[in-house]
């Protein structure tokens, strides 16, 4: 009696423990293996600060990617370049590689390796919101995106930090006569050193976290940027005249390493790809926002449910001291001209072929 009874009890415990034994061990190895699946963090480049438009939409990115995927991928945006510890020029370079695994970037930036995105800053070629977004939207825009590809890069959206106007603390620049002599910060991708020695200015490369301190201590007499960014970093402070000329155009792309991008499911690349649109089409109109009339400003509200102030921007400057010149279509032609062979140069280095095709996205 005693025998059969202890039996069955110690088979039912040990069996229960056992099962809750495997249970466990089952369990611990499926969440190992979605550790392996997954890193811990994806590591994303992001030239600027997180208060700049362009830091925003990178935020909104990593929150949209992190709630798409049910929290299964988590984004980090390293803002400032510090994963390039400030080479802002390396970070295609570095994506590729797969040191960085992420990136929104401007074309400006990303041009090292992807000639072809030059497109967009050949001086004076591209200068209305209309025009860029052909071209973007387009076959050149495909064109670009191809070339990434070819570059172990995948693209996987556009976002903006707009068109690029040039401010100074020497003279109100008007004529391409004006630039002489003018220091002016510039990115060193060397379209923009051609471009403003054309026009007799002298340009200084200097990456971006080394810039304000420059323009602070009047290293430079000048820079370009866009609207964006010269508000919040409080350009008056520094200089008192801007020349609004949408000389060139400086897109963002969203990008990720080819190699890692291709490992991950197929549903995990959808909710990213989903997540980049959104955060390329909202922080596309925080940038154009009170620049393009209401367009972008119902975009935000009526797709994000976001509402923001924005000044005039040409008021905005003269309220903080600022003579403002936006260039006439004559005075524009005169800069056109002045440029014109940078402008022929670069069409062999960006290719033909991309050229003919954004002028066709354009139907000119
Ligand atoms: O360095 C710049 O001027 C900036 C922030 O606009 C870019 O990264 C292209």
């Amino acid at each position: 009696m005693l025998n059969t009874k202890k039996r069955p009890a110690f088979n039912t415990r040990w069996t229960q423990i056992v099962f809750v034994l495997l249970v466990s061990v089952f369990m611990l190895s499926a969440v190992s293996a979605q550790a392996a699946k997954f890193k811990k963090e994806y590591k994303m480049q992001v030239t600027v600060g997180p208060k700049l438009y362009w830091g925003m939409g990178a935020t909104k990115f990593a929150e949209l990617v992190k709630e798409k995927t049910n929290g299964q991928i988590i984004v980090k945006p390293y803002f400032g370049s510090a994963l390039l510890k400030g080479a802002q020029l390396k970070s295609s370079q570095m994506v590729a590689k797969g040191v960085i695994d992420c990136a929104l970037d401007s074309t400006i930036n990303i041009s090292p390796v992807i000639p072809e995105a030059n497109i967009f800053h050949l001086p004076f070629f591209l200068n209305t919101f209309e025009a860029l977004d052909k071209v973007k939207f387009g076959k050149a825009g495909e064109a670009v995106f191809k070339a990434m590809e070819a570059k172990r890069l995948e693209p996987l959206a556009w976002a903006e930090n707009g068109f690029r106007q040039l401010t100074n603390s020497k003279v109100l620049v008007k004529t391409p006569e004006d630039m002489k002599g003018l220091r002016v910060r510039v990115v060193g991708n060397p379209l923009f050193i051609d471009t403003f020695r054309q026009l007799g200015a002298d340009p200084v490369n200097m990456n971006w976290g080394d810039a304000v301190a420059g323009f602070q201590q009047g290293v430079v007499d000048g820079q370009e940027n866009p609207m964006g960014v010269l508000v919040p970093i409080q350009i008056y402070q520094y200089h008192k005249y801007a020349t609004l000329w949408n000389y060139v155009v400086d897109p963002l792309i969203i990008y990720w390493n080819q190699r890692e991008w291709k490992a991950f499911p197929k549903d995990i690349q959808d909710a990213i790809m989903a997540a980049a649109k959104e955060a390329g089409r909202f922080e596309t109109a925080l940038s154009r926002a009170g620049l393009d009339g209401e367009t972008s400003l119902n975009i935000l509200k009526n797709e994000f449910n976001y509402s923001i102030e924005v000044p005039d921007p040409i008021a905005f400057l003269e309220s903080k001291g600022m003579e403002v010149h936006e260039l006439t279509p004559e005075e524009l032609a005169a800069f056109s001209e002045a440029t014109r062979p940078v402008y022929d140069k670069w069409i062999k280095e960006i290719g033909p072929e991309v050229y003919e095709k954004a002028k066709a996205d354009l139907g000119r």
